[in-house]
Formats: C-alpha cells, sequence, structure tokens
C-alpha cells in the first residue's frame, strides 16, 4: 500500500501568489486609509492561510485544470478586493452581503464606478501576472514540474484542510481558553461582540476576505424569513398598542430645528451630585431646570452600546440581544427620525468625530435618513490637544461653524466622545477637586473627570447657540447613550430614594433626558421612560406623525412603561410603570424567577399582579425583533 505523502514543492505556486495575497490585502488596509496594524502577526499568519486556502488546491489539478482553476480563483479575488475598494469610494464603508438584497443600492453605485477607478487598482491584479510568468518560467524548464499520484492528493487535500482549520481556530480559540469559549456559549458570544464593533478592528485583525466571509455566513445563516407565526405575533402587538395619542404639547415647537445630543457614558445619577461643594454637571444641571428633566429614563443597549442608544433612539425599536442591528441589519428599510424629518422637509446631518466606519454607521446612516454625516475626517484635531480623538470641546466648536450652513430646518444628532471608556483625559482638562477620603476608585475617578469636561463643552455649546440666536429656533434633545460600568452608581445612587432598593441595580442604566424649548417650562418628570420613547415625543413636539407604529410611547402623554431586557439572554429582567414593576435577578430568568413590586409604594406584591404586564412585554419585545430581522419597519407597520 501506498503512504499517504505529497511533495510539498507542488505548493511552491500557491506559497507565492499566497504571499501576493498577504501583500494586496496589506495594500487593501492602506487604500482604505487603516493606521499602522497592531495584530500585523495575527493579520499575516491568517491571511497567508486564507491564501493558501485559496490557490493550494490547484496543486491537485494539471494543465488545463490547474488553469481553469488558478483563473477562477485569481478572478474572485481581483473581482473581492475591487470591489470593496470601490465600495469604500463610494460609500465611506464596507460591502456588506445585505447591501444586495436591494437593487436599489447598487444600481447607485453602478453609475459612478467609472470615476471611482484608481491605477492602485491594478495590484489587485497581479496574481494574474505571476501566474502566466510561473507557466512561462516552467515551460523553459527553468521550474520544475511535480505531478501528484492520487494519494498524494489525498495527502495535500487533508494538509490544507487541516492547516486552514488550524489557523482559524488559532485567531477565535487561541488565548488558551479554547474549551471554555465552545462551553460557555454566552461569553463567547460577548467576546466576539466586542469584536464586531469596528470592521477596521476585524479586518486589521483577519482581513478584508475574512470579514466578507464572516458577513457573508452570517447573512446566510440569520434567520429574516419570518413565518405566520411570527407575522401573527407581531399583528398581535400591533392591535394590543395603547393609541399614542396627541399631548398638550403636540407641535409646540413646529417648524423648529432639532438639534440632539447624544452624550456619552453619561448616567443619571451624576447629576446635581456635589464634590467639594462644586457641581460635577453644573451645566446639565442648569439645563435640567431649564427644561424638561426626565430622570427616570432608561437606556434599551444589548451588545452595541453607543450603537444601539443610536438605533432605538432613533427607530423606537428594541436593540437586538445576541447582535447588533447596526451591523448585521444595516440594509434594512427603517422608518427612523431622520427619514420622518426628510420626508417633512428637513435637511438632516449626523456629526460625530470618529472614522465613518465604526458601528458599521457609513452602512446604516443613508437607511435612517440621514441625508449627510459629518465624520473624522471633516475636523481637524489641533496639535498637542492631548486628547486621542477630537475633545469635545474642539467638536462642539467646529460642528457650529459648519451648522451655519445648514438649511432650516433641520436635524443635526450629535455624538460626544471625550467620555468614553477608558475616560482618560488630559491632566489640565481633570479640573474636579476630590475631598480627601472619596469613595472613588480611579475609574470612577476618571469617569468623573472626563463628564465634568464633557459638561463644560455641552455649557459652552449652548451658550453659542443662545448668543447666535439658535437657541430660540431649535428643539434641543440631550440623553445618555449607556451607562459607565464603573459600579459608581452604588455609591452615588445609594441615597436615591426615587430608586427603591430591588431595582438599585438598574441605577447605571439610568440615563438623564432633557428637552429645551423656549416655550416649554422647566419641570421634573418622574414617569418611567427610555430611548425607546424618544422618537415620539420628539416627533409630537415637532408637530409630525410617524406613519409607523412604534414602540415606545409619548413621554409627554398618558402611557408610561420601561421594559428592559438582558442584551444576550432576552429574558426580561425589568419593567416599570407608575403603578407596578418587576425584577428579575437572574440573567436568564423566567417569569417564576421575578418579584412583583407595587408602585409608588414600592412594596412586593403577588407575582400574579405582574403577569399580564409580563406577557404583553414578552410579545412586544418579540415583535420588536421580528420586525428588525424580518425587515418590516416600514412595510408591516405603516398600515397602523
Ligand atoms: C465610537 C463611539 C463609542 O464611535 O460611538 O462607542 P461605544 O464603545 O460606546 O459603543
Ligand atoms: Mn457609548
Amino acid at each position: 500500500m501506498k503512504r499517504i505523502s505529497f511533495p510539498l514543492s507542488t505548493l511552491r505556486l500557491p506559497a507565492v501568489l499566497a504571499g501576493l495575497f498577504v501583500i494586496q490585502n496589506e495594500i487593501f488596509n492602506l487604500f482604505v486609509h487603516f493606521p499602522a496594524n497592531p495584530y500585523l502577526f495575527q493579520f499575516i499568519f491568517i491571511t497567508f492561510s486564507l491564501g493558501m486556502f485559496l490557490y493550494g488546491p490547484s496543486a491537485l489539478f494539471q494543465k488545463t485544470g490547474k488553469m481553469i482553476y488558478l483563473s477562477i480563483i485569481s478572478l474572485f479575488v481581483a473581482l473581492l478586493f475591487i470591489s470593496q475598494a470601490l465600495y469604500f469610494s463610494y460609500f465611506g464603508g464596507f460591502m456588506q452581503a445585505s447591501a444586495f438584497t436591494y437593487a436599489d443600492q447598487t444600481g447607485a453605485i453602478k453609475s459612478t464606478i467609472v470615476k471611482l477607478i484608481k491605477p492602485i487598482l491594478v495590484f489587485f491584479l497581479l496574481q494574474f501576472f505571476v501566474i502566466a510568468l510561473w507557466i512561462f518560467l516552467e515551460k523553459k524548464r527553468k521550474i520544475a514540474k511535480t505531478v501528484l499520484i492520487k494519494t498524494e492528493k489525498i495527502g495535500l487535500a487533508l494538509f490544507l484542510f487541516f492547516t486552514g482549520l488550524f489557523s482559524y481556530g488559532l485567531v477565535l480559540f487561541g488565548d488558551g481558553n479554547g474549551w471554555k469559549k465552545v462551553t460557555n456559549f454566552s461569553q463567547t458570544l460577548r467576546e466576539l461582540n466586542s469584536f464586531t464593533f469596528s470592521p477596521t478592528d476585524k479586518i486589521q485583525r483577519t482581513g478584508i476576505f475574512n470579514y466578507y466571509a464572516s458577513d457573508v455566513v452570517g447573512f446566510i445563516f440569520r434567520k429574516t424569513k419570518l413565518t405566520e407565526e411570527d407575522i401573527a405575533l407581531v399583528q398581535a402587538w400591533k392591535q394590543n398598542i395603547p393609541g399614542a395619542g396627541k399631548s398638550e404639547y403636540f407641535g409646540a415647537a413646529k417648524g423648529k430645528n432639532l438639534i440632539i445630543v447624544q452624550f456619552e457614558s453619561l448616567e443619571n445619577v451624576v447629576l446635581f451630585q456635589k464634590l467639594n461643594g462644586e457641581e460635577i454637571t453644573p451645566n446639565l444641571n442648569k439645563l435640567a431646570k431649564e427644561g424638561f428633566y426626565f430622570n427616570n429614563y432608561y437606556t434599551q443597549v444589548g451588545p452595541g452600546n453607543t450603537a444601539d442608544a443610536e438605533f432605538v433612539t432613533m427607530n423606537s425599536l428594541y436593540a437586538l440581544p445576541n447582535t447588533v442591528a447596526f451591523v448585521d441589519f444595516a440594509h434594512n428599510h427603517y422608518n427612523a427620525l431622520p427619514e420622518l424629518l426628510t420626508q417633512n422637509g428637513y435637511s438632516t446631518y449626523s456629526l460625530h468625530a470618529d472614522v465613518p466606519t465604526f458601528w458599521n454607521r457609513s452602512n446604516i446612516y443613508p437607511e435612517l435618513g440621514y441625508e449627510t454625516s459629518i465624520t473624522k475626517s471633516d475636523f481637524v484635531i489641533p496639535k498637542n490637544s492631548g486628547f486621542e480623538m477630537l475633545s469635545d470641546e474642539e467638536f462642539f466648536t467646529q460642528s457650529l461653524s459648519k451648522m451655519k450652513d445648514f438649511p432650516s430646518p433641520f436635524m443635526a444628532t450629535f455624538i460626544t466622545l471625550s467620555s468614553h471608556t477608558p475616560f482618560l483625559i488630559p491632566e489640565k482638562d481633570q479640573t474636579l477637586v476630590f475631598p480627601e477620603n472619596s469613595p472613588f476608585n480611579e475609574t470612577q475617578k476618571n469617569y468623573l473627570q472626563s463628564i465634568h469636561y464633557s459638561d463644560q463643552a455641552l455649557g459652552k455649546f449652548i451658550k453659542v447657540l443662545k448668543e447666535n440666536g439658535e437657541y430660540e429656533k431649535s428643539l434641543i434633545a440631550v440623553y445618555g447613550d449607556h451607562g459607565s460600568l464603573t459600579g459608581l452608581g452604588n455609591i452615588l445612587g445609594a441615597s436615591e430614594s426615587k430608586v427603591f432598593p430591588e431595582l438599585r441595580s438598574s441605577i447605571e442604566g439610568s440615563v438623564p433626558l432633557i428637552i429645551l424649548e423656549t416655550s416649554l417650562p422647566g419641570k421634573t418628570y418622574d414617569i418611567p421612560g427610555s430611548h425607546l420613547d424618544f422618537y415620539p415625543t420628539i416627533a409630537n413636539l415637532l408637530g409630525v406623525t410617524p406613519k409607523a407604529a412604534l414602540m415606545g410611547q409619548d413621554l409627554l402623554g398618558k402611557n408610561h412603561q420601561v421594559t428592559i431586557r438582558d442584551s444576550y439572554s432576552r429574558a426580561i429582567t425589568t419593567i416599570l410603570t407608575p403603578a407596578i414593576a418587576y425584577k428579575n435577578f437572574n440573567e436568564a430568568g423566567t417569569f417564576e424567577t421575578g418579584t412583583c413590586l407595587k408602585m409608588p409604594e414600592q412594596k412586593t406584591t403577588p407575582l400574579a399582579d405582574c403577569k399580564n404586564i409580563y406577557m404583553n412585554e414578552t410579545t412586544a419585545t418579540n415583535a420588536s425583533d421580528l420586525i428588525v430581522k424580518g425587515n418590516l419597519a416600514a412595510t408591516l407597520l405603516f398600515d397602523k
């Protein structure tokens, strides 16, 4: 019996092509302006393995078969690199499989394709040249030819398969926790999700091909087709939604500009707190007194943090547990607030000083209805500012001069950055003085410093708006995107009387919402609300009516309630209404593992009293997920 083996020399050409493939991957990264790659070794290793995986099987063929195989792979490689590069030039983001669900978008790109072609793209065709040269040298007998027999071919196929498996295994499980990752799936999901926040990060680690491959695999396995039962569940939810009605403030800000500030990691618990007699957030405190202040308002984020806050706020749909709608459902048709305002004659802008690919914003923003995105490259980071990213102060100042050119009425969403974890701002900007025996650890102190700094930046922004007359012409909303995860709430929130002990763990999820408009009186609202309620509330104030049914309710209307789920298990962890509250401390719990409380007395009451609302909310949250997964936001919901 013959031994299973193969001469390695047959892999010389695939190895050369795989080497070229590594270089092409790096050229792609340069083309899309990535900074120096911090994961260079991993990147070379995995792109080389993929190159071998793609070109290696050519050794199984001879003559014409080999030519055909190599031409197909080379063409595939060239097409993928070039189409991703062209897509990036056009959209400022990376192409996702879901983009092809709608022909209208690819149509738009076709017309400008010619303009986007650049000489650098020739690099992605070099494999054809290498193959031609190799064949020429083989013919001239400068390179020896090896022909494999059957058993050697099996050996080669097994070799390629196992090296491929090994390489990918190493990337996914190579941190020594391999088996744990398999057994503790929900933790693995968390880690993989922390990987999805930035395509840049993913592409720098594994290359554009692997990014696209994982996107395609995700797209194929994602359940997007709804069953009849699913549709029936969504319909059942729709029939039960309480009529939103029109609050007494309907149209109070009609025709005004809309300025939104999504404030990074801003927790409600820091407002009105003092250190050595000095307020931590003097400007927010002032604004909270000047306008409507919702102090029982909650974030609804899932694994998508900032992006989920934007998603929930702009769509009035729940964030998806286990995955990030901004990433996996960027190409849905939504019915978001920016789109509604565009249809009502507004020009719509988003402003954020990060790269547009972060959280896949460049792909989803047009779907949300933003006409213009102002991003990192539109701002100038002053030399020696000490900030790693553009500081919030510069962000607001530079944005103010851009705002002068926005035709009215406009909607402008500002997303701040300076108070982002790990909350490190330059020493000169850390102006809070902590008392000697302050109870805070280093991270908590850094957090408070960064919030204090960003509060000042916001204060200056509002001051200029007042000076240049913009304040009078605008409806302004400021809210926190999510908590700080520093455990600060347990220290600062301990004396909070409005939060009863059973719900104390929700303190970090409590973010402030402040709404300002010259005709609105200063007023604090204790009613429970969440990011989900932003869209209906703002639409009513502006006097525009959303075309579709929304998950949230007008905070200035009659119905108030908040339902919060665990980001991964989907279990409902909290329900708050003015009359009743439900809390489940078990992350993956069922209804029975929870506690029911009568509000506002905060007294335990039989669990059965919470059953109805729990069932209704289970239907609503499930319906929301189905609406996103089944891409129903702009269709099914329209016939409200
Ligand atoms: C980056 C910023 C931070 O663009 O939005 O996002 P986060 O890490 O909080 O999700
Ligand atoms: Mn954030």
